[in-house]
Parts: structure tokens; sequence; C-alpha cells
């Protein structure tokens, strides 16, 4: 029954999302389980609703018509209160299963979990940071998690007001400046999920976009092992040499917080799939290209290019960062939600 439902909300949400991404249809977190859980219930009183009242519709314009030699109007009937009670009754009550059915799923979905994995998540004009308080680690624009491991999010704003929108994991949340909202949820499915910032920020708000790279739970504690010991690598060292130069005023690279945050986490580069906060994959061309003239890319973006690096020195800086990683993730072989 899920499935067929599945299909058909599909069919009609694919044309605004591609499919797979409507996240209460494929649940792949103990929110949206539960929200999908509602949707149904929702549904299979609306479906109900609409019988009853196509039908009897149906039945009284067939039943009541004028018969072939009847003329003039049939006697008029005015009230019946056994009639109205019931239906407002009946609407009554479905109104009130319906809120306690939402009362219950809202109280389910932001039920703080003791001792909860906690990552503190912040917007800035048009990128996403993450950060680990109890791992010491920092990430951006792709956050990482395990699987099964009670998730709660601290979503707060380095400028202006944004909202984190993970369709494949949860609800939105607003990420306003000076406030921590908080989403709860427990992921289900190793996957690649893709998320987006659902509040109009600025000129680039379209393109604020990022992922969350849920890991099966051994992966992801090599991961954070691996991150925590993790030290800059010292070959290339003229590649090194025009990041101190060009970009380590506004880039951290060793995967710690720094103490301000200008611009986006560059260690573990190396590993990532997107760049420019998701609008594109990992390739080194593209991170190239983004060097040269990231507002050709992103109009309004808080990075100025560096067309007046030498293509030595641009090859030498891009083959640096692809350094910038850990040995043995692939990341690429995620399913995509
Ligand atoms: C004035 C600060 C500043 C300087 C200098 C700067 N950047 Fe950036 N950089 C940013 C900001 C801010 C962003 C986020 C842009 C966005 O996505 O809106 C960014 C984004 C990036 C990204 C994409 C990161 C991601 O997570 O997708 C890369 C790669 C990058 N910068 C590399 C460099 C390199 C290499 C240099 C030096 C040649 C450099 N940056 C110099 C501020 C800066
Ligand atoms: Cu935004």
């Amino acid at each position: 029954m899920r499935k067929g439902i599945s299909v058909l909300l599909g069919l009609g949400l694919a044309l605004a999302e591609a499919g797979h991404r409507v996240g209460v249809l494929n649940p792949a977190t103990s929110f949206n389980r539960e929200v999908s859980w509602l949707l149904i219930w929702v549904l299979v009183f609306a479906v109900l609703i609409f019988g009853v009242v196509a039908g009897s519709l149906t039945y009284i314009a067939l039943r009541f018509r004028a018969k072939g030699n009847e003329v003039g109007e049939p006697p008029q009937i005015h009230g019946n209160d056994r009639l109205e009670v019931i239906w407002t009754a009946i609407p009554i009550v479905i109104v009130l299963i319906l809120f306690g059915l939402t009362a219950k799923s809202l109280v389910q979905v932001n039920k703080a979990v003791p001792g909860a994995f906690t990552v503190e998540v912040t917007g800035y004009q048009f990128w996403w940071d993450f950060t680990y308080p109890g791992l010491g680690l920092r990430t951006s624009n792709e956050l990482i998690l395990p699987v099964g491991v009670p998730v709660q999010l601290e979503v707060t704003s380095g400028d202006v007001i944004h909202s984190f929108w993970v369709p494949g994991l949860s609800g939105k949340q607003d990420a306003i400046p000076g406030q921590k909202n908080r989403i709860h949820f427990t992921p289900e499915k190793p996957g690649n999920y893709y998320g987006v910032c659902a509040e109009l920020c600025g000129a680039s708000h379209a393109r604020m976009l990022f992922r969350v790279l849920v890991l099966p739970k051994e992966e992801f504690d090599r991961f954070v092992a691996e991150a925590q010991a993790y030290q800059p690598p010292v070959a290339n060292p003229r590649g090194r040499e025009v990041f101190q130069q060009n970009c380590a005023a506004c880039h951290n690279a060793t995967g710690k917080k720094p103490p301000a945050v200008i611009g986006p986490e560059l260690a573990f580069v190396g590993n990532r799939l997107s760049l420019g906060a998701g609008i594109m994959d990992h390739t080194p061309e593209h991170l190239k290209a983004w060097i040269r003239n990231p507002a050709g890319f992103k109009p309004g973006v808080k990075m100025p290019g560096f067309p007046q690096l030498s293509e030595a020195d641009l090859n030498a800086l891009v083959g640096y960062l692809e350094g910038l990683k850990l040995s043995g993730f692939d990341f690429k072989s995620l399913p995509r939600f």
C-alpha cells in the first residue's frame, strides 16, 4: 500500500523534484518515517471522505432525478436534526484524530535523545559549515554522519537567515544568526543525500547546496580516527606556498575549527564529491576553473578570483589541494538520495 501511494504521489511530485529526492516517500531516517506514516493516515482519511462525498453525490443525482412522466417539483424537505448532527460530528471526530496524530508526530520528531551525536551547522552566504564539537573536527559543504546513531543538528547562521533542508533526512530548519535551532533524527540508510538552502538569502541562494554523507558505522569511525590524526601533507612545496600566500587568510586546512571562520574548510577537499557548495562535481578541472573565477559560477560569491596566478602555480596549487585527503575513502559509491 505504501508503495502504491508512493508511486501515485511520486508521479505528481516528480514534476517539481526528481522523484527519489522526495524523502518522506522513501524514508531513510526516523524523522521521515514518522512523517510518511502521518502522510499515509491523512491520505486514508482524504480518500475515505472523497469516496463518501463523491459516492453520495452520484447516488443522489441518479436516484432522485426526474423520471419519465414526472412534472413540477417533488415535495421539499427542510432540515433533519439527526442528519445534521451526524454530518457535523463525523468531521469533528476526523479533525480530532488528525490533530492527535499530528501532535504525536510533532512530539516524536522533536524529541531530543540524550547523548545524541551533535553537529553544529552554520549557514553563510553561500555555503555551509559543520563542526563536530565532540570530535574536535570540522568539514564544510559535506556533512558526515554515521548510520544508526541518533543525531542532533544545532542550526545557526553567520550572516543572514538561511534554512537547512535535506529532503531525504528531515524537514527544514531555519538558520538564524545568534540562535540555535535543533533537528533530531536517526539516519537509517547509508547514502549521499542532497541538501539545499530553503530561505532566499542573496544572489546565489539557489546555488547554496550541500551533501550529507551517511556512512556505515565502521567507515564513519575510521573516517573520524583518520581525520583526528590528520597532518597536512608536506609534498608539493610550491603548491603549499601558493596556498599560504593566496588562500590561507580565508581557508583553514587542518580539519579543526579555526578561531575565525571566513571560508570553507579545505582539509579533506581531495575526498570531496562536490565543489562550490554542492553546485558541481569535484574534478581537478572544476577546481581550477573555480579558483580562476568563482563569480563565474556563483554571482555575489565572497571569494575573489585568481586570474593572475600563472598556469604553473595554479597547477601546483590544485595538485596540493587534491592531496589534502584521507586515504581509502570512496564516497562516490554511496547511493544517491
Ligand atoms: C577572501 C576570502 C577568500 C580567499 C582569499 C580565498 N577564498 Fe576560497 N572561498 C571563500 C569563500 C567565502 C568560499 C565559499 C564560496 C561559496 O560557495 O559561496 C570559498 C570557496 C572555495 C572553494 C570551494 C569549497 C567548497 O567547499 O566547495 C575552494 C576549493 C576554494 N575556495 C579554494 C580557494 C583557493 C585555492 C584560494 C587561493 C587561491 C582561495 N579559495 C582564496 C573565501 C576565500
Ligand atoms: Cu542561504
